[in-house]
């Protein structure tokens, strides 16, 4: 079998018939695969294992009479790529050039369904016109800005960075410790989408950790922004909290060292010199360090300036006790870019509180008494909490502060909100400071802004020029794109300037709006800018260009399933939402969500259990196997070798499996080459004469198992069905000369060619060509050649007959006392409880069961139902 001319004749035949090009059908599927970046390394079996599902699926939603897109591209901007151009010492287009051609060929090689026309490459100014547009339509309404606040800051790649791109407080690129830098920036308002973008996830089919993680990433808190007077001045200022009833257990304030207060205060804080200090220090650490819980708290007071808790002074404050006025601490457990800055801390309900009170000796004032039963007798106790607290032995110490208790109970010493429970307290409490107006409710999120300029050369320029007299003032639409000047040197400055600030003739430009003297912007996008929109350019893509084409965009989103890595949870797949629902806002799409479904694939490990990596030159590339065992049985075996969103190792030995089954196939072919010259081939005739054998049902039985499974994500057992089936094919057909009668009848009837074809459909999505390859062997008569050869990828797919798909039934034994009293065929695994529905109203038994008590039901699985009496 010589599949490597087979695999290139089939490959080139689809090209140039576009068998996959059948758009004009009514029903649409998209299935999208997360682009790759084209790296220098070329494509690992670990990227395949994803782009063969999707083929899978596009070539089964195909044969179900859908137009299908699966489209492929580029996503060739940013760091990693400029990183590998001044590693290699080439320019980066060069390599993206080089590294796309290297890809393009590997994907080639596996015959999927791609149409490539609709390549993209997002560092096509072409493509990146486009987002530029969408960068200025953000500008227009507001949703970017500049902005000079401290960003990170990653030094080796000298510059700034979107939260998103931190793992651990490091640099996702290049790990290294990220510094805070103030920095001219431009700034994408991701968090005017925040509500939208946690709505819109209840609607998704996507895994389920995915949607979490983008929620925590967006990370809404319902709470009360509370407003505390500075005693003796006209200062107030506000906290956050999620825990306003606790509002009367708050014994001192923390401000952020960044707090702006601290500056209106300096002429009063006596220790100002102290508190300085304190706040140089924290500069030195990262975030991470100052959440970390286990980290010793420290801080210091602000002496002089006393605040007063608003609940003490009005509201009836009935215990009095709340009247005093509390200190303020700068401390950096507390952020400066969260929520107010600000927090009342309640020592006697919050962990880090209370720590802190512990070492700088601050009063702990318990507010909740957890319930106690039988107190509280209109109360039962609801809750594993309510049973603790009844027998808590921790009572007294949690009243008198010595622990800390974060549980649920009723308020006590909590003026007139005493009594009341923790969640009603937080309702009225809201109330009353909304009446008072000391405040409001709030609701905070996690998410910030999307710091979107990046000090580098390989990126869309942002398509901004600075006029001293008008600002900035967004390029016109018609002067799109803004093209990347090719330069020699594209080293990153470092100081802050991207390295296009050093190319005179591109930055000075006449300002649009003046005539005058101006700037270009010279900062570049990230990297997440062009994918950002990228499903949406397959569709509007047109010879080279691209047109907005509202019709198109309609028809084809949202996308119905996209297949990618779990790495990109809070990066890409959040950034697409945010820009795609702005684009809904702005009416260019209409549907809400760009992407319907979602499947993580598994990673593969390689041979020694170990992430595949150029370092230690573990990686299997793809071509290595296809040249051995062809495209076909990597196919087959990639989505043979275990649950598809689950880690697996490579295993060759698996390989060769695979390759032998295709080996068995090819060879039952030759069998009905063999049969057809002997002219035992009696195609017509079979249908007649082979009604409901076994082999039929199991046939029906797989393909509705490969239906279900190809639908639900199981390639895996789907292909091990396959097996089955052919196993039973083979051993009905491989012996022509054989006069016994073979397992599935007798050996000398025709061949069940009708059999073989159909499970050569089933094969086709998986192994492709080879399909195509025997099913043309079978099927283009060569007689007279009046017959035009039609695709196996044009057949439909095959249905099953549920009639012919019988359970498998087993004849239960029914006893009474142990002794037999009847029989019943039932389908095998049948459980207990239908097995006592049946058998009980049988009437054999239910006479024999007149007047009796049952005693108890014995059941034996697959064997008897013993009724004691
Ligand atoms: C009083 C209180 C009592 C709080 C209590 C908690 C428990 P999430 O859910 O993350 O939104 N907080 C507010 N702003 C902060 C900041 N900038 N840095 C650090 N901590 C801050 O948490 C909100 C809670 O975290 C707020 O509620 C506040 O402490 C604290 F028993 O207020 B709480
Ligand atoms: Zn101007």
């Amino acid at each position: 079998m010589n599949f490597k001319k087979i695999e290139k004749k089939w490959q080139k035949i689809w090209e140039e018939e576009g068998i996959y090009k059948n758009y004009q059908r009514p029903k649409k599927f998209y299935v999208l695969d997360m682009f790759p970046y084209p790296s220098g390394e070329g494509l690992h079996v670990g990227h395949s294992r994803g782009y063969i599902a999707t083929d899978v699926i596009a070539r089964y939603k195909l044969m179900n009479g859908y137009s299908v897109l699966h489209p492929m591209g580029w996503d060739a901007f940013g760091l990693p790529a400029e990183n590998y151009a001044l590693k290699n010492k080439i320019h980066p287009k060069i390599a993206v050039d080089k590294n796309i051609k290297t890809f393009k060929k590997q994907l080639e090689k596996f015959g999927f369904t791609y149409d490539w026309e609709k390549e993209i490459n997002t560092t096509d100014s072409n493509y990146y016109k486009w987002t530029q547009w969408i960068f200025l339509q953000l500008f227009k309404c507001g949703l970017a800005y500049e902005s000079f606040e401290p960003i990170n800051w990653c030094p080796s790649c000298k510059t700034g960075l979107a939260n998103e791109d931190l793992e651990d407080g490091k640099c996702e690129r290049c790990g290294s410790e990220i510094e805070k830098k103030p920095l001219r920036q431009w700034v994408l308002k991701m968090t005017a989408y925040a509500e939208k973008l946690l709505d819109g996830l209840r609607d998704l089919d996507w895994p389920e950790s995915i949607k979490e993680q983008q929620r925590n990433w967006i990370g809404r808190s319902e709470g009360a922004e509370i407003e505390f007077r500075i005693k003796n001045l006209e200062l107030r200022f506000k906290v956050f909290t999620t825990r306003l009833d606790t509002i009367f257990g708050c014994t001192y304030l923390v401000v952020a060292p960044e707090h702006e207060i601290i500056k209106d205060l300096e002429l009063r804080i006596e220790n100002l010199g102290e508190v300085k200090k304190y706040i140089d220090e924290t500069k030195k650490k990262s975030e991470i360090q100052r959440m970390d819980l286990a980290k010793e708290k420290t801080g210091v007071e602000l002496k002089g300036v006393k605040a007063i808790n608003p609940f003490s002074a009005e509201g009836g404050s009935a215990s009095g006790g709340n009247n005093e006025e509390i200190p303020i601490y700068v401390a950096d457990y507390v952020l400066g870019h969260y929520g107010t800055g600000a927090v009342m801390a309640v020592p006697a309900h919050d962990e880090r509180d209370w720590e802190f009170a512990k070492k700088y000796n601050l009063p702990i004032k318990c507010v909740i008494k957890p319930y106690v039963y039988p107190v509280n007798l209109n109360k039962h106790p609801q809750s594993d909490d309510e049973f603790w607290g009844q027998k808590n032995p921790e009572l007294n110490k949690i009243l008198s502060g010595e622990i800390f208790y974060n549980k649920d109970g009723n308020l006590i010493d909590s003026g007139q909100f005493t009594e009341m429970n923790l969640e009603k307290a937080r309702e009225k409490m809201a109330k009353w400071l909304e009446e008072n107006k000391f405040g409001s409710r709030k609701i905070n999120y996690k998410l910030r802004d999307w710091v979107f300029s990046r000090q580098r050369y390989w990126g869309e320029p942002i398509p901004i020029i600075k006029c001293e007299k008008c600002g900035n003032v967004p390029v016109l639409e018609k002067n799109l794109p803004v093209k990347l000047p090719n330069v020699k040197s594209y080293e990153p400055t470092g100081t802050g300037e991207s390295p296009l600030a050093n190319i005179k003739k591109w930055v000075n430009i006449k300002c649009p709006k003046c005539g005058g003297l101006a700037k270009r912007e010279t900062n570049t996008m990230p990297q997440w800018a062009g994918s950002s929109w990228y499903y949406l350019a397959y569709l509007i893509k047109k010879n080279k260009k691209y047109e907005w084409n509202k019709k198109e965009i309609k028809k084809w989103l949202p996308v119905n399933l996209y297949v990618g890595g779990v790495e990109h949870a809070t990066r890409h797949l959040l950034y697409a939402r945010f820009w795609h629902k702005f684009l809904y806002d702005i009416k260019v799409v209409s549907a809400k969500e760009p992407f319907k479904k979602l499947m993580n694939q598994g990673l593969i490990l390689a041979e020694d259990g170990r992430k595949m990596s150029k370092r230690w030159g573990n990686v299997v590339n793809p071509d290595d196997i296809i040249k051995i065992y062809g495209a076909d049985t990597l196919r087959l075996y990639e989505m043979f070798m275990g649950p598809f969103d689950q880690a697996i190792m490579w295993n060759t030995d698996g390989v060769r499996g695979m390759h032998r089954f295709l080996q068995r196939v090819y060879k039952l072919v030759q069998n009905f080459h063999a049969y057809r010259q002997a002219g035992k081939f009696e195609v017509e005739s079979y249908n007649a004469k082979f009604k409901n054998d076994k082999l039929e049902t199991l046939l029906h039985q797989t393909i509705k198992k490969i239906t279900e499974d190809i639908e639900n994500f199981r390639f895996n057992t789907a292909i091990s069905s396959l097996m089955i089936l052919f196993n039973e094919i083979e051993h009905a057909n491989s012996a022509p000369s054989r006069s016994l009668s073979s397992r599935f009848g007798n050996a000398n009837a025709p061949m069940r060619i009708e059999y073989f074809k159909t499970f050569l459909k089933l094969l086709s999505p998986f192994a492709p060509h080879l399909s195509e390859e025997f099913w043309s062997d079978l099927t283009s008569d060569s007689d007279n050649g009046r017959i035009k050869y039609k695709s196996i990828h044009r057949e439909k797919w095959p249905k099953y007959n549920p009639k012919l798909i019988k359970e498998k039934q087993f004849e239960l034994v029914i006893q009474i006392n142990g002794k037999l009293r009847d029989k019943v065929s039932v389908p095998t695994g049948i459980s207990q409880k239908e097995a006592e529905k049946i058998v009980l109203k049988r009437q054999k038994i239910s006479e024999e069961l007149v007047g009796e008590k049952i005693k108890k039901i014995i059941f034996v699985q697959n064997r008897l139902i013993n009724i004691v009496i």
